[in-house]
């Protein structure tokens, strides 16, 4: 590994937690410093079992500029994970995602430059915006930057302020965008967890409209090995792409899941469509895998998808309440 220390923010949430889980198991020399705020996202239990010599967790904000200052001084390396996530909710108050989407990303970028620290920011392919359902397009590097969202706007605003950190300051960065992840650890508020823990709670899973919008799915240890590939043979300035060329509707998604837990795949709500939903997004990763020799092993999506119903499945403490709390906060919003 080509830094020994890292800094990883947002290390409590989902892709976070399993790259700090994957980096101390196929790294035995790395020391990691996680900083998180724990929102309702974040949950010290993704990482509680971890060694503690190597890893250290800071309760605390990405916007908070004294103690960022403090803690990046101290690594090689930020990995910036931390971020408010989730579309439903930046529609409903996307006051929190200026907050540590913008701010927090900017607050960062200046303990970096400061300390001459090379900084990786973990992005979304939401940021361009979505495709024609039929087509056959995909986005690459250079695509226009055209999001829909509250949340994919304000990730497009923090790539923008890492590229002008490189360009007129001359920070040592990269960015990554990524396609949708599934797997373990994931909040119950995303797609495929929450369409698990619903079909287990014996309820009816909720389609937004008509549930033939697209996704391109990602296992998430494919995505953590991604970034470390970037962390080892990236270079400062780039872009790069992560996707497994997996593209599946919403309803063929929520169907699997149903068929694998024995349930009669018709048995679904369609409720109101999300406003302004994007209808498809698919990544052309090739010149990443090119570039960083990377290559997704989870080619196989019922196969990640039997995986990670079957964590859920022995996981039933770790997400039961924050279903409920879930729920509850969807049928309030009037959106189930
Ligand atoms: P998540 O919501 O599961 O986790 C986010 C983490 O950040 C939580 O632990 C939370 O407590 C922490 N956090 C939030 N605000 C913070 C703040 N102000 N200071 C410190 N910590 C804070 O998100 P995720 O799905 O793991 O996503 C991680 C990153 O990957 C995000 O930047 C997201 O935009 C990006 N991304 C996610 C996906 C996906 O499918 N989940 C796809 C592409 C890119
Ligand atoms: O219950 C649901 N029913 C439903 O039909 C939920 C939660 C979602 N959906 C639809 C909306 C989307 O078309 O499924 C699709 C996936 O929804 P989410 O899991 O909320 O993900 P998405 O909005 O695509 O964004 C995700 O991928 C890109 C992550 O949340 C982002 O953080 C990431 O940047």
């Amino acid at each position: 590994m080509r830094y020994q220390k890292i800094l990883v923010t947002g290390g409590a949430g989902f892709i976070g937690a399993n790259f700090v889980r994957y980096l101390l198991k196929h790294d035995q020399k790395v020391e990691i410093t996680v900083l998180d705020k724990l929102t309702y996202a974040g949950n010290l239990d993704n990482i509680a079992d971890l060694s503690t010599e190597r890893l250290h967790v800071v309760v605390g904000d990405i916007c908070d500029a004294p103690l960022v200052d403090q803690l990046v001084q101290t690594v090689d390396v930020v990995m910036n994970f931390a971020a408010e996530s989730h579309n439903d909710n930046s529609l409903a108050d996307p006051r929190p995602f200026l907050d540590t989407n913008i701010i927090g990303t900017y607050t960062l970028l200046e303990a970096v430059r400061k300390y001459r620290v090379f900084y990786h920011h973990v992005s979304t392919d939401e940021v361009f915006g979505d495709l024609p359902i039929d087509s056959t397009a995909t986005f690459q590097e250079e695509s226009r930057y055209q999001p829909s969202s509250p949340y994919s706007a304000t990730k497009a605003g923090s790539d923008h302020l890492v590229r002008a950190w490189i360009r007129s300051f001359g920070i040592q960065a990269t960015i990554s965008n990524s396609s949708n992840n599934y797997g373990p650890y994931q909040y119950v508020e995303k797609l495929i967890p929450r369409t698990i823990a619903t079909v287990m709670s014996d309820e009816k899973p909720q389609v937004f409209g008509s549930g033939k919008q697209v996704r391109d799915w990602l296992h998430v240890t494919d995505h953590v090995r991604g970034l470390l590939a970037v962390l080892e043979r990236g270079k400062s300035g780039q872009t790069y792409l992560f996707s497994a060329n997996c593209q599946l509707s919403n309803l063929a998604v929520v169907q699997k899941i149903m068929d694998q837990l024995g349930q009669d795949p018709s048995n679904i709500s369609h409720v109101a469509d999300r406003p302004g939903h994007d209808q498809r997004y698919a990544l052309d990763a090739s010149r990443t895998m090119a570039a960083l020799d990377w290559h997704p092993v989870f080619t196989d999506f019922d196969a990640g998808l039997e995986e990670t119903i079957a964590w859920y499945q022995t996981h039933q403490n770790w997400w039961q309440k924050a279903h409920s709390i879930v729920e509850v906060k969807y049928l309030q919003e009037g959106r189930r």
